[in-house]
C-alpha cells in the first residue's frame, strides 16, 4: 500500500538520527576548502518569529549545499544573551535574569531544531555565560592595553526610562533606540572604545568588501561622515590670549566671520562670562542645553538661539574684534565644539545673524553675473563658488583654491591648517545595568584604576540580587563595594557599570571557531583557518552598529597580533522582512503567523520551501496561507511520484542511457536542472529561481512516456532527491531510504552538470533568399560557418528555392540563418 507523506512523523525521526549520528558537526579535513556560513544569532527574547525562519532557512540551504559540494563547513549557532529585556522581565515577573535568559534559550533551541537547520551545537555559545563573557572581559583588557579603552567624563546620552546611557548610534531621532523615550544628556565619568583611531581604516576599507550590498555600505560611509575643512585658532585677549580652535569646512570665507559660537558645554564658556551682565542668563541656558539631545538641538525644524557671551575673540588675520556666543546648534563634540560664524555665505549663520541682528559681510563674488555681490547677504545666503573679495591679499583668488591658500597661510602662521574630521565618534561602552558583562576594572585610593588581572577573570555577576528596574544592583553588591587591589592589595571598589551588550557581539563569530577552550578567547590558528566569514546573513537593521564594531574589533584585534585578517565578513546578505498579507506582522495587528503552529500544520519542509520559493532573499516576503498550501502539494507531488517508483531503483546509482528521443529530452532537463540549482543556491542567492527550476523537472517527470527509457527516468528521480536535500531536508532523507539507497542523502556529492549535455542535437535555422525568409531548415547543432554554408547550399529544399539562378554570395550565421543573394 502506498504511504502518504507525513511530516509530522519523519520529521522528528531524522532529526533525532542526525543528532545521534552528529552529522552536522564541523568536519574539520585540511583537504577540503572552507566555508564559514554564519546567521546572526538572536537574543533569546523567548521564541523565534518568521524573521527569524527566514534567515535560519537562507543560512541553512548554503551551509548544506557547500557541505555537499566537498567544503568542510563551518555553521554555529549562540545567543546574543546580555540586555535589558531580562531585567525588565525580572521586574515584571520577578524571575531572575540568568534563569529567564537561559529557558529562553533552551525552548528558542527546540523551535530552531524542529525547523531541521544543520547546525554544530557542539560550538554553541551564550554571551551571558561566564564561560564566553570571561573573554569579552579578557578582550577589553587587550583594549585598554592598547591604549583603545579609556575613561572620561562626558555629557553623554541618557535614557531616563531605561536609566542608563546610551552610545549615538543607540539614540534614534532624539529616541531611545529600545523604548522611544526623549534622549537626554547626563555628564557621567564612563568607558569608551577609541574608535575614532580607527575612522579611516574602517571608511577606506568599506572599498576591500565588493560581497557587501552597496546600501550597507554606503550608510557606513555616512556614518562615519568624513569631511575635510581646516580648523582656524582665534585668540582671546581678556583671557590672555587663551586660544579657541573652530573647525570649518569653508576657509575661504575666513575673512567674512562676524562672529564666532561656541557648543553651549563648550569649557570655556564659564569663564568667558565670568563677573560679566551675561553670566546668569548664559549660565541658565547653558544648563538647559545639556538636557536637550544633540538631535533636537540641531534639527532642521527647531529655531536657533544663542546668547551673547560679552567677550570677543580677536580674528587670526585681519586682528578684528569678533563676539563670542553660544547657541543650540553648535555641538561640543563634533570638529571643535566651536564655529566660525560667515553669515554672507552659510545659510543657517544667516538666518543666526539676521535674527540677532550681526553684521554680514560678504567675501565671495557670485560667478553668475545676475547676482549682483551687493544683494548678497540682504535676502540670502549665497552659497556657490565665485572669487574672494574684501579678503585682504587673497582678493581676486578663486574660492576653491583659496580654501587651500588659507589654510596653507594659516598653518605657516601657527594659526591652523587643513584638518579632517569624523562624524563618528568614541563608542560609549558603559551601561549602568546588572545583566551585562562586568567591566574588569577596580579603583584603588592608592593605585587609582587598576585592571583585574587575566588570571582572575572571570569578574562574575552575582546572581541573588534584587532588581527594581531603577538602581543597577552592582552598586549595593557586597562583592562589587568591597574588593582588593589586584595591585597593593589594599581596599578597593569594582567598577559597577557593565559593557554595552554590541561588545559581546563584536567577537561571537571569533569565539565559534574555537568554542571550546578554557585559556583564550580563541586560538590564532582556528581563527586563521575560519574567518573571514564567507557569508554573513541578517537584518539591515545591523547595518551600521553591529558591523561597523565587529569590523572594529577585527582590526584591533589584527593589529594585536590575534588574527590574519582585518575584515570580519567577506560577503554579506541582507534579507528583507517577513509580511502577512503586505502588511508587518505585529501582535497589534493581530496578523503574526507563527512558525511553530505552521510547522505543526505542515512540517518544516513546507515551511522552508515556502521562505525560500515566495521571495529572493533581499525582498520582502509577503506570507500567505494559498503559497504555504502551495509548497506543501508541490511536497505531496515530490512524495507520490517517488512512492510509485520505488521499485525501479537499485542500490547502485543510475546510469542514464537516454536512446529515445523524450529520454533525450530528459537528459537534457536534468542536467540543466543541476546547473540551474548549483548556481541558483550557490552562487546567486536566488532560491527561488532554483525552486521553481526544480518544480518544471517535476512536471516533466510526471509527464515522462511509460515507453520511455527507465535509466534515464531513475537518473532523474534520484538527482530530484539529492537536489532537493539542502532546501527540504527531511522529505530528501526518507525519500532517499525509500528508495532502497544506502547512507544519508545530506552525504551524497552534488551533481555535477555535463556541459556536453546541455547543448542540443539539433537546431532551427532560418533560409533567406535576397534577404527574405523563404523556409526553415534542422541541421546538425555546432556546424561551423562554412559546414553550415555547405549543407543548406546542398539540401535540396534550399536547391528548389533558387532554381535556375545563379548563387552570388552565401551569408551563413551558425545556429541561425543563411541568407543566399541570387541574380
Ligand atoms: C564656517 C562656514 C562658512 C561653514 C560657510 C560652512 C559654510 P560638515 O560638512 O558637516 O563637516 N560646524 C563645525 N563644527 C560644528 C559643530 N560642532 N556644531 C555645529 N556646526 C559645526 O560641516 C562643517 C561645518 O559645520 C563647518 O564649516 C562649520 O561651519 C559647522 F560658508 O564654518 B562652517
Ligand atoms: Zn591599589
Amino acid at each position: 500500500m502506498a504511504r502518504t507523506y507525513d511530516p509530522a512523523h519523519i520529521e522528528p525521526k531524522w532529526q533525532q538520527v542526525w543528532q545521534e549520528k552528529g552529522t552536522h558537526r564541523t568536519v574539520e579535513d585540511a583537504n577540503k576548502p572552507k566555508f564559514y556560513a554564519l546567521e546572526q544569532f538572536p537574543y533569546p527574547s523567548g521564541h523565534l518569529h518568521m524573521g527569524h525562519m527566514r534567515v535560519y532557512s537562507i543560512g541553512d540551504i548554503i551551509a548544506r549545499l557547500k557541505r555537499m559540494n566537498g567544503y568542510q563547513v563551518l555553521h554555529p549557532m549562540g545567543w546574543d544573551a546580555f540586555g535589558l529585556p531580562a531585567e525588565n522581565a525580572a521586574v515584571k515577573f520577578g524571575a531572575q535574569p540568568a534563569k529567564w535568559t537561559y529557558e529562553n534559550i533552551d525552548f528558542m533551541k527546540t523551535q530552531l531544531n524542529r525547523l531541521g537547520v544543520s547546525i554544530d551545537w557542539s560550538r554553541e555559545v551564550a554571551t551571558c555565560s561566564p564561560d564566553y563573557y570571561k573573554f569579552t572581559q579578557w578582550l577589553f583588557l587587550t583594549f585598554y592595553e592598547q591604549g583603545l579603552a579609556y575613561r572620561k567624563r562626558a555629557f553623554v546620552n541618557w535614557c531616563p526610562e531605561c536609566s542608563t546611557v546610551l552610545a549615538n548610534e543607540q539614540v534614534i531621532d532624539g529616541l531611545c533606540w529600545r523604548c522611544d523615550s526623549e534622549v537626554t544628556k547626563k555628564d557621567l565619568e564612563q568607558w569608551f572604545f577609541r574608535i575614532t583611531d580607527y575612522a579611516e581604516r574602517l571608511l577606506n576599507d568599506l572599498d576591500n568588501l565588493p560581497g557587501w550590498p552597496e546600501k550597507v555600505r554606503t550608510m557606513q560611509k555616512n556614518w562615519i561622515g568624513k569631511s575635510q575643512g581646516a580648523n582656524v585658532t582665534f585668540t582671546i585677549p581678556e583671557l590672555a590670549d587663551e586660544q579657541v580652535t573652530v573647525f570649518t569646512t569653508r576657509p575661504d570665507t575666513l575673512y567674512g566671520v562676524s562672529y564666532m559660537v561656541l557648543a553651549p558645554e563648550h569649557p570655556l564658556v564659564p569663564r568667558l562670562v565670568a563677573g560679566k551682565a551675561q553670566e546668569q542668563e548664559v549660565l541658565a541656558f547653558v544648563e538647559e542645553m545639556k538636557k536637550e539631545s544633540d538631535i533636537t538641538r540641531t534639527s532642521t525644524d527647531v529655531e536657533k538661539v544663542g546668547h551673547f557671551t560679552g567677550a570677543y575673540a580677536k580674528h587670526p588675520l585681519t586682528g578684528e574684534q569678533v563676539p563670542i556666543w553660544v547657541a543650540n546648534y553648535v555641538l561640543l563634540d563634533y570638529g571643535t565644539g566651536a564655529v566660525m560664524g560667515v553669515p554672507a555665505h552659510d545659510e543657517r549663520d544667516f538666518a543666526f545673524a539676521k535674527k540677532y541682528d550681526l553684521p554680514i559681510k560678504v567675501v565671495i563674488n557670485p560667478t553668475d553675473e545676475n547676482i549682483m555681490w551687493e544683494e548678497v547677504g540682504i535676502t540670502s545666503a549665497y552659497t556657490e563658488d565665485g572669487t574672494l573679495i574684501n579678503s585682504g591679499d587673497f582678493d581676486g583668488t578663486p574660492n576653491r583654491d583659496a580654501i587651500r591658500t588659507i589654510a596653507e597661510h594659516l598653518e605657516k602662521e601657527g594659526k591652523g591648517g587643513l584638518t579632517t574630521s569624523y562624524r563618528l565618534r568614541d563608542w560609549l561602552v558603559s551601561r549602568q545595568r546588572y545583566w551585562g558583562c562586568p567591566i574588569p576594572m577596580t579603583y584603588c585610593d592608592t593605585c587609582g584604576t587598576v585592571p583585574v588581572p587575566r588570571d582572575q577573570l572571570p569578574v562574575l555577576l552575582p546572581e541573588d540580587v534584587i532588581i527594581d528596574g531603577k538602581r543597577n544592583p552592582l552598586t549595593s553588591s557586597e562583592d562589587f563595594m568591597n574588593t582588593t587591589c589586584p595591585s597593593c592589595g589594599g581596599a578597593a571598589r569594582r567598577e559597577t557599570d557593565t559593557m554595552d551588550t554590541f561588545i559581546d557581539s563584536s567577537w561571537y563569530y571569533l569565539r565559534f571557531t574555537d568554542a571550546n577552550n578554557p585559556d583564550l578567547p580563541f586560538s590564532k590558528e582556528a581563527a586563521d583557518k575560519w574567518l573571514q566569514v564567507d557569508e554573513y546573513i541578517g537584518g539591515i537593521e545591523h547595518a551600521i552598529l553591529h558591523l561597523l564594531y565587529s569590523r572594529f574589533f577585527t582590526k584591533v584585534l589584527h593589529d594585536a597580533g590575534m588574527v590574519k585578517f582585518d575584515e570580519p565578513f567577506k560577503s554579506l546578505l541582507t534579507q528583507g522582512m517577513v509580511l502577512k498579507d503586505g502588511a508587518k506582522m505585529s501582535k497589534s495587528k493581530g496578523n503574526v503567523v507563527s512558525p511553530d503552529d505552521m510547522i505543526e500544520k505542515y512540517g518544516a519542509d513546507t515551511v522552508r520551501l515556502f521562505i525560500l520559493f515566495a521571495a529572493p532573499p533581499e525582498r520582502d516576503l509577503d506570507w500567505t496561507d494559498t503559497g504555504v498550501e502551495g509548497s506543501y502539494r508541490f511536497l505531496n507531488r515530490v512524495w507520490r511520484l517517488i512512492e510509485a517508483n520505488t521499485a525501479l531503483f537499485g542500490k547502485k546509482a543510475a546510469t542514464p542511457k537516454p536512446n529515445d528521443d523524450a529520454a533525450k529530452d530528459l537528459y537534457r532537463t536534468v542536467h540543466h536542472t543541476i546547473k540551474k540549482v548549483t548556481e541558483d543556491i550557490g552562487e546567486r542567492y536566488t532560491f527561488n529561481t532554483a525552486i521553481s527550476t526544480i518544480m518544471e523537472l517535476v512536471n516533466k517527470l510526471y509527464t515522462y512516456p511509460n515507453e520511455a527509457d527507465r535509466s534515464t527516468f531513475v537518473f532523474a528521480l534520484e538527482t530530484l532527491i539529492v537536489l532537493m536535500a539542502p532546501i527540504t531536508p527531511h522529505i530528501s532523507e526518507e525519500m532517499w531510504q525509500l528508495v532502497g539507497k544506502e547512507g544519508s542523502v545530506h552525504e551524497q556529492t552534488w551533481p555535477t552538470y555535463d556541459p556536453q549535455a546541455l547543448v542540443l542535437d539539433e537546431v532551427e535555422i532560418v533560409i533567406q533568399i535576397n534577404g527574405k525568409v523563404r523556409d526553415k531548415l534542422v541541421v546538425p547543432n555546432g556546424l561551423s560557418k562554412e559546414e553550415l554554408e555547405q549543407h543548406v547550399t546542398a539540401n535540396e529544399k534550399t536547391q528548389a528555392l533558387i532554381e535556375g539562378k545563379t548563387i552570388r554570395k552565401v551569408v551563413a550565421v551558425p545556429g541561425k540563418l543563411v541568407n543566399i543573394v541570387v541574380g
